[in-house]
Order: structure tokens, then sequence, then C-alpha cells
């Protein structure tokens, strides 16, 4: 079987990709996608032109919810998306949270459309407070059974929460005690730990 990442330098919603892959233990090759080619060639990978996609065989998928909805299917061992229909849906209630509502709108493509007058500063200031914000509310619904996001095992909302939190702190967010705790706990999980990009 061969995998391909198609990935850039820094991007969140490769890194949970990532983290999925590597915590499944699935053989992968990473593909760089500079700034040139994300607006040229790679749009024949993905006409949406983001990051991440991957490609299985030769199938090539985009979007990293379904990129991981697909590997959890077809690689469902260990499991990444809960054990009863309940866990899995507050997983991906909390995916689904900060994939749409958290991420999309601090997206670098989204702001330069929508808020072309603020420079590069603002924009990383705007980024962060927003994800902070979103953080906060989302917070009071998170490791409620244990330290983990849903229920008592590592799961898909924690790479998604860790990841995006790391990214508030690249922004320049001051840290956030539940959210360094919650990274001690997840870390402090050997297979968690080392499958982190
Ligand atoms: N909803 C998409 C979001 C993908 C996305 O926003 N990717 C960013 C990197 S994290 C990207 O490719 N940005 C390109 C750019 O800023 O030009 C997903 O989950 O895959």
């Amino acid at each position: 079987m061969e995998v391909l990442l198609y990935s850039t330098k820094g991007s969140n919603s490769s890194e949970r990709v990532e983290w999925v892959l590597n915590f499944k233990r699935i053989v992968y090759d990473r593909i760089e996608v500079n700034s040139d080619e994300l607006i040229t060639t790679y749009l024949d990978i993905n006409p949406f032109g983001y990051v991440p996609s991957i490609s299985v065989d030769g199938s090539v998928f985009s979007e990293s919810m379904a990129i991981i909805e697909y590997l959890e299917e077809r690689f469902p061992h260990p499991t990444l998306l809960g054990k009863n229909l309940n866990e899995k849906t507050y997983i991906r209630r909390v995916c689904e949270y900060i994939n749409s509502s958290i991420h999309s709108p601090q997206n670098r493509t989204v702001l330069r459309f929508m808020r072309p007058e603020l420079d590069e500063m603002s924009k990383r200031e705007l980024r962060g407070e927003w994800i902070m914000l979103c953080l906060e509310k989302l917070s009071t619904s998170l490791c409620n059974e244990s330290g983990f996001s849903v229920g008592n095992d590592f799961s898909v909302a924690d790479i998604f929460v860790a990841s995006i939190y790391k990214k508030a702190l690249q922004h320049g967010c001051v840290k956030n005690d539940f959210y360094d705790k919650h990274l001690m706990y997840i870390r402090a999980n050997e297979s968690a730990e080392v499958s982190e990009p």
C-alpha cells in the first residue's frame, strides 16, 4: 500500500492527519507543498487549494475530517473515534466545532479575503484571540470523565484540541491552565506522545 500525505510546514489541519497516521502506525511519505504549488500544480490534487490531502494507492482524499474518518474505517485498530455511538458523536462534536467554527474563520486565506486591511501582526493576534475565545467555551464540556477530551480514552478529539491550542500558542497567546493540563495528560499516554508530529 502506498500512502502519500500532502502537507505544508505548520499546517494545523495536516498535523491532525499526521498524528492519526502515526498513532495507527500507517507508513506514509510526506510531500511538502510550497506556497507557489498550493495555488498552481497542487490544485490538481485538491482544487480547494488546502492541505492536507492524502493519496492511498492512487485514490486522493482531502478535508482532514473526511480523511480521518476514512483512516478510521479502513484501519479501525487502534480506534480513535470512540467505543459507542454516544462517544463517537461527542468526539465528532468536538472535532466539528474546532474544524468549522474555530479553525476556518481564522484561516489565512479567509482573513486575507475578509480583512485585507490588517497587517500580519494584527492578523496573528486576531487568530490567536479567536481560538482562545472559542476554546474557553469548549472547555466547559471537555474532560468530564478523565483527562482525555471525551470518555476515558485518547481520541481524535484530543488531537484536534491539542493541535488548535498549540496553534494559539504559536500566535502568541498566553498559556491556559486547562489546556496545558490537557496537553500534559495526553502526553503521559505513551502511544499518544510518540505519535505527536
Ligand atoms: N477544512 C480543511 C481546512 C484545511 C486548511 O485550512 N488548510 C490550511 C492549512 S492548516 C491551508 O491549506 N491553507 C492554505 C493557505 O493558507 O494558503 C481541512 O480540515 O482539511
